[in-house]
């Protein structure tokens, strides 16, 4: 039991008391959707709970006490009095006014961040969550399915997106991981293009990046079309991006430094002589959170294990001109990956 587990890592770490904030460690915990802040001192847990979702969390948990609050001044108080012999509390992450107000209560007792406490277990996925990732997935395949049937000249990046909200949701995602990003033509190029009201034209690039939820677990991919007939430009970019993809997959298996995996990337992006195009760092941890730890970046200090599920996904994005990326949800497993996006991502199956 991940509540359990958790208790017990408090308590090795020699903390009295652990607040844990934000919906996703909540839910991790707990199972409730509610929110609010659940607090582990005396061996005991309990999850504070805004009034109005009181009756939804006590119907979802069933491993802790629940206690509804009505303002946070309220809930300061409860917790104020809960920790009046704790010496040593740690929180995963706080809203910076919700921290001042308990700094204020809580005199001489020391207040330390110690998210990794969470992170060093939600950054290995289990089968239960194995199992929802894997359909949040073929969701999102589903999702890129409709937007191949939908991009054709003339139609509108929103109506786009509409086809693959439908599509997902119809066959039982809760909703989108994230805005969908629709970047047609030059803004393409836009890493974070979102979606505009822009007519799709013949001959473009079209960036997709797209996610499903399925039980409150995320996907995301990300597949670049072009539209008609590709030039030989458009045909190089996009072959240097699904080089730098491909070969970056094969060399992640548990132990391998994220790093050096940004690192295979870029390199065959840089030789390409495109290197000051890639942007962004190659990929992030998924999950509850649609980016969430290990960091695959030049920077990132994390060392990939079994268990994780992560991104990959390459970009090169010329301004003015257009942009390609290509991007799997891939789970680590004890011997390499196992892809939880399986859309076709050869060129010719993304000229439309
Ligand atoms: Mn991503």
């Amino acid at each position: 039991m991940r509540l359990k587990r958790f208790m017990e890592a408090v308590r090795e770490e020699s903390f009295d008391a652990y607040l844990v904030y934000g919906s996703a460690d909540i839910y991790y915990l707990t199972s409730s959707t509610g929110g609010g802040i659940l607090l582990i001192a005396d061996g005991e847990s309990t999850l504070y709970t805004p009034r109005l979702n009181y009756p939804m969390a006590e119907e979802q948990v069933k491993i802790c006490e629940v206690q509804p609050y009505k303002g946070e001044r309220e809930l300061m108080e409860l917790l104020q009095k809960r920790l009046r012999d704790a010496r040593n509390i740690g929180y995963n992450t706080l809203p910076l006014s919700t921290y001042r107000k308990l700094r204020e209560r809580l005199g001489e007792a020391e207040l330390r961040e110690a998210s990794e406490l969470l992170w060093r277990m939600r950054r290995v996925k289990d089968e239960e969550e194995l199992k929802l990732m894997r359909r949040a997935g073929e969701l999102a395949d589903i999702g890129m399915e409709a937007a191949r049937e939908a991009l054709k000249p003339g139609v509108r990046e929103h109506e786009v997106a509409a086809e693959i909200a439908h599509a997902m949701m119809r066959e039982g995602a809760e909703g989108l991981a994230f805005q969908p990003i629709i970047a047609s033509g030059p803004r393409s190029a836009y890493p974070h293009g979102g979606v505009t009201d822009r007519r799709i034209r013949w001959g473009e690039l079209v960036v997709v990046d797209i996610g499903a939820i399925y039980r409150e677990y995320k996907s995301d991919i990300t597949r670049t079309f072009i539209i008609g007939e590709a030039s030989e430009r458009q045909r190089e970019i996009y072959s240097v991006v699904l080089e730098a993809h491909l070969k970056a997959m094969e060399a992640m298996k548990p132990g391998i430094e994220a790093r050096r995996i940004d690192g295979i990337a870029r390199e065959i992006i840089s030789n390409a002589g495109y290197g000051d195009y890639f942007i962004h760092s190659l990929g992030h941890g998924v999950g509850l959170e649609v980016h969430e730890p290990p960091r695959l970046s030049e920077e990132g200090e994390d060392i990939l294990e079994a268990g994780n599920v992560v991104t990959d996904e390459p970009g090169i994005y010329i301004p003015g001109y257009g942009g390609v990326r290509i991007e799997d949800t891939v789970h680590i497993t004890s011997s390499g990956v196992e892809r939880l996006t399986k859309f076709e991502k050869e060129l010719d199956a993304v000229i439309l």
